[in-house]
């Protein structure tokens, strides 16, 4: 019987995530655990930090825990204000995991990396799989190290680990803090209430982005794949569409024609200049048939029609 526990639950991707998880497998059979609560249920719910080894352990013996998806973290933007933090929670949270699936009967483990991997030597247009990573954020600094640690225990130990480095992920279920991505969302909420926004990016920073239902889709069917058809151990490059903020504004004028926008770089700016511009994903089309249904325009749409609603 499948089990689940998710980690980071009520983050930007967690929230949506469970939600799906449990429309599949059922309620009972996902268990999400966070350090904060969510304003909405979200039975059934544990507190968990997850640098707490020995509570980690409880919750997994207690609800007879068999799959892990492991998605507390600290992002790219946050991380730079507490590198030393960013490296224990993001690195040692998941070693924590990585032991616990080593020692007990944990059947899977769900890694998010991420294209914070990727820095000034990695070719930025349609960025290959196996490419040169050397990023300046401790955020990347920790996934691509937590890459190598899920490779090393999936050769070493058999762990069944997989992972895939997500874009820059759009979702209208919340506002996400600390990431160098989030103006793609603050974006549509700021129009739709204000009919103006200040980008904290420049406009032509074109970065890989993803609806978040392609990214739950890409989560869920990867972990639901073959283990043989998983050929790549360390992380998966992924995506979808690819934008800058004056294409993204482009597109949202489009509902919004009366709607401005401003260019106001700040430290996020220097980030993003050193990340792909676009991905090339095919390996995972390959192995796992991954295949993306949003793209800008039809991601433009439903993030209006839904953040409409909220105001
Ligand atoms: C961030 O901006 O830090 C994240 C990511 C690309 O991993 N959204």
């Amino acid at each position: 019987m499948r089990r689940i526990l998710v980690t980071g639950a009520n983050g930007q991707i967690g929230k949506v995530l469970v939600a799906e998880l449990r429309r599949v497998y059922g309620r009972d059979s996902v268990l999400a655990t966070d350090i904060k609560k969510s304003a909405e249920n979200n039975e059934p719910y544990e507190f968990l930090d997850i640098l707490n080894e020995n509570r980690l352990y409880e919750i997994v013996h207690d609800h007879k825990i068999t799959e892990i998806y492991h998605l507390a973290a600290i992002l790219s933007a946050h991380g730079e204000w507490n590198p030393l933090k960013t490296w224990n929670i993001n690195l040692n949270g998941l070693l924590t995991i990585l032991e616990l699936a080593k020692k007990k009967d944990i059947q899977k483990v769900f890694f998010p990396s991420t294209i914070a991997v990727f820095g000034k030597t990695t070719p930025q247009v349609n960025t290959p799989q196996d490419v040169p990573l050397l990023p300046e954020t401790v955020y990347g600094m920790s996934k691509v190290t937590g890459e190598l640690w899920c490779n090393y225990y999936h050769k070493k130990y058999g762990v069944d680990v997989r992972s895939v480095r997500y874009p820059g992920i759009i979702g209208y279920q919340s506002i996400p803090h600390g990431g160098t991505t989030d103006y793609a969302v603050e974006i549509f909420h700021e129009i739709i209430k204000n009919n103006v926004y200040t980008c904290f990016l420049d406009g032509d920073t074109r970065l890989p982005m993803m609806y978040m239902p392609d990214a739950v889709d890409a989560t869920i069917k990867l972990m639901q794949a073959d283990a043989a058809a998983i050929q790549t151990r360390s992380s998966y490059n992924l995506s979808a569409m690819s934008f800058s903020p004056r294409e993204l504004f482009t597109e949202i004028k489009k509902y919004f024609p009366e709607s401005e926008i401003a260019y106001d770089p700040d430290f996020r700016q220097e980030i993003a200049a050193a990340w792909s511009e676009s991905i090339d994903d095919s390996r995972a089309h390959k192995e796992w048939k991954w295949k993306p249904s949003y793209d800008l325009a039809r991601m433009t749409q439903d993030m209006i029609e839904n953040i409409k609603k909220l105001y």
